[in-house]
């Protein structure tokens, strides 16, 4: 049975992955911060209590500010597949908490691959995904491959740029298994409340039930290439199975603006989002990505790996979803319960 390792498995990308791997009969280990409320809802369903027998999934604490810790758990879970998705993956934020971004984002990544050569070094063999983003790119001009020169826009971007440069050294000085995946965004009904594509959604399912009325956002105008979260965790998977460690960019090749998706899911829904869409200058960038675009022929030619889920099919799939959540809030509003806890129209 393989074994696999996942920082960051209670986020979008982990959570998915963690399914994936176990559907494909994986021993999946994964690391959990320690939090005050509970921070595993998106494991939920493939959570099973670890004293019934054939369990699959063993989550550890540990944190990737804490080196030593991440060693540990190394040791204990010995995987044959390390992959490393923990981040403060906010880019708005990351100008707010640029240090704290740098620490987690490239430092974590940096004591990942430290442990990850003191592991190969003693004998352990363990392959490892890097997760690199479209953000790299940033300034450079769509569309992007894995050619396209980084010019990183933000304390996140550049961060990941040099998380991406630690992946290549240690590849190259020490011999290591590591890839670096260059992911475009990708969403899915479990993507983060405060992105954009999510936050839309959830808005304005809940002003169709009546529950809110008014969206704030920033800027309408930048263009990402969407992609399906469930689509993208296989091709991480893909590029550790290869015969030689290289990187990859995934992405749809197809590229919509904030205002598009506003407008595909506005008619999805029936709503004239134009009536409930205020600005809001808090949600501006220092500095903004324009237009992302991926080229991922490298990953079709050489992972087999192509994107399933359109853009529209994206939009109505995390459509359904917010209108299915919200109108379970309004039957419980309807009845009486307080529902501070689920958040309402905070953003
Ligand atoms: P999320 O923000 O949903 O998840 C991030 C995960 O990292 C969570 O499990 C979070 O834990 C964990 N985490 C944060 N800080 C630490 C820390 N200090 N130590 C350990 N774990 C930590 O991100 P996604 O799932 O969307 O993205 C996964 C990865 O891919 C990230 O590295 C992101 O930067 C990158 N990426 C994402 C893209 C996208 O479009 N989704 C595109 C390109 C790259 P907790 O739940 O406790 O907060
Ligand atoms: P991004 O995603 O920065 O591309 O990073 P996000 O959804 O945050 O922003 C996309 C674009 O929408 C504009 N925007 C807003 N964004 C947010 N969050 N909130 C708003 O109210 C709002 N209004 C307009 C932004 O300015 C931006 O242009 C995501 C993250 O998942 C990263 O971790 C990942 O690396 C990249 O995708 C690829």
């Amino acid at each position: 049975m393989k074994k696999a390792l996942i920082s960051g498995i209670t986020g979008q990308d982990g959570s998915f992955l963690a399914e994936f791997l176990l559907a494909k009969g994986y021993q999946v280990h994964g690391i959990v911060r320690r939090a005050s409320t509970f921070n595993t809802e998106r494991l939920e369903p493939i959570y099973r209590d670890q004293h019934e027998a054939g369990v699959g999934m063993f989550l550890h604490y540990g944190d990737v500010a804490d080196g030593a810790g991440f060693r540990r758990i190394l040791e204990k879970a010995q995987p044959d597949e390390i992959y490393n998705l923990a981040a403060q993956s906010h880019v708005r934020v990351s100008f707010d908490q640029a240090e704290y971004t740098a620490d987690v984002v490239a430092t974590g990544t940096l004591r990942i691959l430290e442990a990850l050569r003191d592991y190969a070094a003693a004998g352990g063999s363990a392959r490892m995904y890097q997760a690199g983003s479209s953000e790299m790119f940033g300034g450079a001009a769509p569309p992007q491959n894995e050619s396209t020169p980084f010019y990183p826009r933000s304390p996140y971007a550049a961060s990941k740029a040099a998380a991406h440069w630690y992946a290549v050294n240690y590849r190259e000085a020490y011999g290591l298994f590591v890839v670096n995946g260059i992911l475009f965004n990708h969403e899915s009904p479990r993507r983060g409340e405060t992105f954009v594509t999510r936050k839309i959604t959830r808005a304005l399912a809940r002003i169709k039930l009546g529950l809110q009325s008014k969206l704030y956002l920033g800027n309408l105008d930048s263009r990402r290439d969407w992609g399906y979260a469930g689509d993208y965790v296989e091709a991480m998977w893909l590029m550790l199975q290869q015969a030689s460690p290289e990187d990859y960019v995934i992405a749809t090749g197809e590229s919509h603006t904030v205002r598009e998706f506003l407008d595909a899911a506005g008619s999805y829904c029936g709503l004239d989002w134009k009536q409930h869409v205020e600005t809001d200058p808090r949600y501006f960038r220092p500095t903004e990505v324009d237009a992302l675009l991926g080229d991922a022929s490298k990953a079709r030619r050489q992972l087999g790996w192509r994107p399933r889920v359109s853009f529209e099919e994206l939009v109505r799939m995390m459509i359904d979803h917010d209108l299915e959540m919200a109108a379970q809030e309004k039957t419980l509003v309807a009845a009486g319960h307080n529902m501070m806890r689920q958040g309402g129209s905070r953003s």
